[in-house]
């Protein structure tokens, strides 16, 4: 981990100039380590430098500030496991006073951010923070982060690519992501703020209350039962708000670009048949709502840190969305019950908009007559305009994410492959639109967006409320060297994507819902000279990648090469002289 260097200090002009050059320096100047560019502060008469926090390597220290620490007590005691058989549940919520006495403990605590690039290892990150949060609350958070990496290894696919280890995001590797139109559940991609609590089924219970007109406690049983609530099951594609995260990261840095936020590529959408009942039922089994109760807020059995404070996951969405039958209690999850760490034993499923609004782990619903004023709704999830950012950054000044908008990816090929084809290049690919809106047309573009091919109807997956579509093309394809292949979608509401990142860039890195760019280089064997070079390489043995390796014997012969001027004349046209003005010199 590291910390900051406090003594973070300003410089003039000529101190800069007296700052030795670093190994790093012409990264630093060619702003590939942006973080560590001294700030140019031209404010004033004067300009002046102003450097970085630098994070230095830091052993942690679970007891920082010992005294303040044990005034709080017990913390076995004052954050044990709220319930019988619920391991990992801390209830914050409804203890104001439990709250206080961790941040107390956090305050007194040094748990930095892990700054740096982006490592190439999987986990990718490792969620330091995180963990030393949980040591440091103590009681029921401790063994949080081991037994949650213990269910990722037990209910995940072998290859996911684990972004963050704790709390676990994970996304299925980019061939498996469109490898079918149902994500299996091992495959499914997953968004974590907290551990994965572990849920028994038999102790399970659902509180329902605030604003309705009968506040009553369910189990699971009476969820269940079909003589009460009516079942659905309905196919829902779940899409995380930072899907596709990392083109915005690789075009600008924006906030959390290092650690808190994902990298998120292309795989945190998936899609699955979930089985369960319709929340408005239950609102109705209570009577309904009353006294102006218009937003319903869920409450997740996890346990969130932000800014030193502890919470449960709480988001809320509006009333009207639940009446339209769009917000499902869900216990199965392709035709099994909820893997743990999808939410066990059971998770709200909100079709069409944002994964965040899912909650996992529900235990209680309140409803309330404003959106939740939790900071997972009014903190988080904000979509900002350009022009904001650190320098001026309000939470007013996002708009609260709630359905995507219209979105594709190309899943294959991969952005700076080599491709060899015969005059057609195959992609495939998902697109997705959000609010019950569904891609109706899916278009490719092999010349950077100028020309566009659609996707063939047939060559799409079913067309649903509420799901993605997955495709595939044959891309047609004559030129050779690097392209960009870009791929866009149209809604049934004619609706379609931003050409480039930095039309939708944003601060909060979320929404990366440009057509989707891959550069690609395209060597097509239906010219003659490419097939004859590429049999070249296959008969000497060599691989054709890197492309960056010069090709080590002659490529043309020189008898060939003299011929060829024979034929079409010298490199310079001739002068036609008159023989007199030869005779002259
Ligand atoms: N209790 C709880 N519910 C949660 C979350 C969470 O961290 N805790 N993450 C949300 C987010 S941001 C997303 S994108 C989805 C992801 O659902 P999945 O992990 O089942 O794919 O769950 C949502 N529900
Ligand atoms: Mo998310």
């Amino acid at each position: 981990m590291g910390t900051p260097d406090k003594s973070s200090t300003s410089m003039g002009r000529q101190q800069q100039a007296d700052l030795p050059n670093r190994p790093d320096e012409w990264k630093i100047e060619q702003g590939l380590l942006g973080a560590s560019l001294p700030i140019l502060d031209q404010s004033a008469p004067e300009p002046r430098y102003v450097k970085p926090m630098e994070y230095k390597p830091r052993a942690y220290r679970p007891r920082e500030n010992q005294a303040a620490i044990d005034s709080v007590g017990d913390r076995d005691k004052l954050f044990a496991d709220e319930r019988e058989g619920w391991a990992g549940y801390v209830e914050w919520e409804a203890y104001p006073d439990k709250k206080a006495a961790a941040h107390k403990i956090l305050e007194a605590h040094d748990a930095k951010f892990q700054m740096g690039p982006i490592p190439g290892q999987n986990p990718v990150l490792e969620g330091v923070r995180w963990k030393q949060w949980h040591t440091a609350v103590g009681g029921g958070l401790t063994k949080f982060p081991d037994l949650s990496w213990e269910i990722v290894q037990k209910e995940k696919h072998k290859d996911m690519l684990h972004l963050l280890q704790f709390p676990y995001n994970g996304e299925p590797p980019k061939r498996l992501v469109t490898a079918a139109e149902i994500t299996p559940n091992p495959l499914h991609f997953v968004r974590n703020h907290g551990g994965i609590p572990h849920i028994a089924k038999d102790k399970y219970s659902l509180q329902l209350d605030g604003l309705v007109k009968f506040p009553h406690t369910f189990t699971l049983d009476d969820l269940m039962d079909e003589a009460r609530f009516p079942r659905m099951e309905k196919m829902v594609t779940l899409q995380c708000s930072g899907t596709r995260r990392i083109e915005q990261i690789n075009l600008y840095a924006g906030e959390g670009d290092e650690m808190i936020n994902a990298p998120w590529a292309e795989g945190a959408i998936g899609t699955a048949n979930y089985f369960g009942i319709s929340l408005k039922k239950v609102i109705k089994a209570c009577g309904g709502l009353v006294d102006g109760g218009k937003h319903l807020e869920f409450y997740g059995a996890d346990t969130y840190f932000k800014k030193n404070n502890v919470m449960n996951y709480l988001v809320s969405v509006p009333w009207s969305k639940v009446k339209a039958n769009e917000v499902m209690l869900a216990w199965e999850m392709n035709g099994e019950p909820l893997p743990k760490i999808h939410g066990y034993p059971l998770r709200v499923i909100v079709m069409g908009y944002i994964g965040a609004r899912s909650v996992k782990w529900l235990y209680r619903i309140k409803a309330i007559d404003t959106p939740s004023l939790a900071p997972v709704q009014s903190q988080e999830y904000l979509y900002f305009n350009q022009q904001v950012g650190k320098h001026n950054q309000l939470m007013t000044s996002g708009i609260q994410i709630q359905e995507m908008p219209v979105s594709s990816a190309i899943m294959s090929p991969w952005t700076k492959q080599i491709v060899i084809h015969n005059g057609a290049i195959h992609c495939k690919g998902w697109a997705y639109s959000g609010g019950g809106r569904w891609p109706e047309r899916v278009e490719l573009s092999a010349d950077g967006g100028f020309s566009w091919y659609a996707v063939a109807q047939d060559a799409l997956s079913h067309k649903k409320k509420f799901a993605w579509r997955t495709w595939e093309i044959d891309l047609p394809c004559d030129v050779e060297g690097w392209i960009e292949i870009v791929c866009r979608c149209w809604d049934n509401s004619l609706n379609t994507q931003p050409l480039n990142v930095r039309a939708a860039w944003n601060w909060g890195l979320h929404v990366t819902s440009s057509a989707h760019r891959i550069s690609i280089y395209s060597v097509n064997k239906t010219r003659e000279i490419t097939a004859r070079r590429l049999q070249d390489f296959d008969d000497r043995g060599v691989s054709f990648a890197p492309l960056t390796v010069p090709t080590e014997w002659p490529i043309q012969s020189m008898d060939d090469y003299v011929k060829y001027f024979k034929l079409h004349g010298p490199r310079d046209a001739e002068n036609e002289y008159d023989p007199k003005d030869l005779a002259e010199d």
